[in-house]
């Protein structure tokens, strides 16, 4: 090969380092660095999810609030400083939970191998076997995440979609992070577990347009059950509710039955009836098996834990998941 050759070769590696990067998530990352890291992980979950079970939905929560904002980085899990607010302090970060189990799961990391584990990596490994254990799918979680130092509220609030968002906000907010309807349809089906705050769909029970009235897209009988037996006041912000009654703790298909019926809890839910793509795909999923929905769901998760992720030798790996390392 001529010196030419050569040259150019060069500039392909370079360019092919750089950038369409080498730096990528890959399958089993801490094989060689940290060979315990994802059966530490995983044995934490398996040993205190059953005895807290109601603890796998938050952090499935948790996991899609941190992609959301600056990539899946870790950034949620920041605590405020004395000059900035972070991401926890938002509105939709209502009643996140599991950062402790977060914090231990990162502090046996630690013991094992200091430095090397990110919690960004930590956030998507929980998540993927904790929904296991509700009879969630597993799903491939590529790892070599690197941790982000920026934390904001504004961000996301910008970012993160309300549950008073419609289908409009919400394709635009998926999209901005590369997710379609398909995505969008797909991963909401994670209320299919969990509980939420009155305070979130109160407004569609007591005054959706401001004249006292209900939200004519909730199934009245529902609405009427909610106001009689949960949500009494419009003014409550303590009661919760289960977001699919009946089967909150297991990971079904039920979510969608619930939004054909009109008794999706969130205007955000209800929103997924009123485009025809988005409506098309729930009746698919209705048909098809339980199977089909696990796998579609598994598919993707895996790609909202690709979201803007910081790798190579970009970001860094905290010490402390709520701090940026000193
Ligand atoms: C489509 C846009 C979404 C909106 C507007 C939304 C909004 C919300 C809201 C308002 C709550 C209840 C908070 C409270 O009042 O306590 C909630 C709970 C929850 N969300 Fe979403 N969410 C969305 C998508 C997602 C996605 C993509 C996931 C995960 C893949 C997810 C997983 C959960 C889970 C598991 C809960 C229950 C949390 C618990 O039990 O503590 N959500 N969501
Ligand atoms: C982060 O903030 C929480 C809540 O205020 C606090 O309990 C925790 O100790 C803080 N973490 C660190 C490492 O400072
Ligand atoms: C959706 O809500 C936004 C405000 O968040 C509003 O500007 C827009 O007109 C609404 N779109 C539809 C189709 O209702
Ligand atoms: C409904 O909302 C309107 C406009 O925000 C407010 O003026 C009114 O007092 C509310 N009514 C009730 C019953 O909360
Ligand atoms: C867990 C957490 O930090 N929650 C905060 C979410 O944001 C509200 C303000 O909107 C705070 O009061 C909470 O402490």
């Amino acid at each position: 090969m001529g010196s030419s050759g050569c040259l150019l070769l060069a500039v392909m590696c370079f360019l092919g380092l750089f950038g369409s990067g080498l730096a990528q998530l890959k399958m089993g990352f801490y094989d060689q660095s940290c060979p315990k890291a994802e059966t530490i992980v995983l044995n934490y979950v398996k040993e205190h999810i059953p005895n807290a079970p109601s603890l796998a939905a938050p952090l499935i929560r948790m996991h899609f609030h941190d992609c959301f904002v600056r990539g899946c980085d870790g950034s949620v899990l920041l605590n405020d400083t004395s000059n900035n607010q972070a991401e926890k302090d938002a509105f939709p970060n209502l009643s996140i939970r599991g950062f402790d189990f977060v914090d231990k799961v990162k502090n046996l990391l630690e013991a094992e191998c200091p430095g090397i584990v990110s919690c960004a990596d930590i956030i998507s490994l929980i998540a993927r076997d904790s929904i296991v254990t509700t009879g969630g799918p597993y799903w491939k979680v590529p790892t070599g995440r690197r941790d982000g130092t920026i934390s904001r509220v504004s961000e996301a609030l910008n970012n993160i979609p309300s549950p008073f968002n419609n289908f409009t906000d919400l394709q635009r907010l998926f999209g901005n992070k590369g997710l379609n309807i398909k995505d969008l349809v797909l991963l909401s089906g994670a209320h299919t577990i969990g509980v939420s705050h009155c305070s979130s769909f109160t407004n569609r029970l007591y005054n959706f347009t401001g004249v006292g009235d209900q939200d004519p897209a909730l199934d009245s009988e529902y609405a009427a059950n909610l106001k009689a037996r949960k949500c009494t006041t419009p003014t409550d912000s303590t009661t919760i509710v289960e977001m699919d009654p009946g089967s909150h703790r297991t990971f079904d298909l039920s979510y969608y039955t619930l939004l054909v019926k009109r008794r999706g809890l969130f205007d955000s839910d209800a929103a997924l009836t009123t485009n025809s793509d988005s409506r098309s795909f729930i009746s698919q999923l209705l048909q098809g098996p339980l199977s089909n929905f696990l796998a579609e769901f598994a598919l993707s998760m895996e790609k909202m834990g690709r979201v803007d992720v910081k790798t190579g030798s970009s970001g860094q790996i905290r010490k402390q998941c709520a701090l940026v390392n000193s």
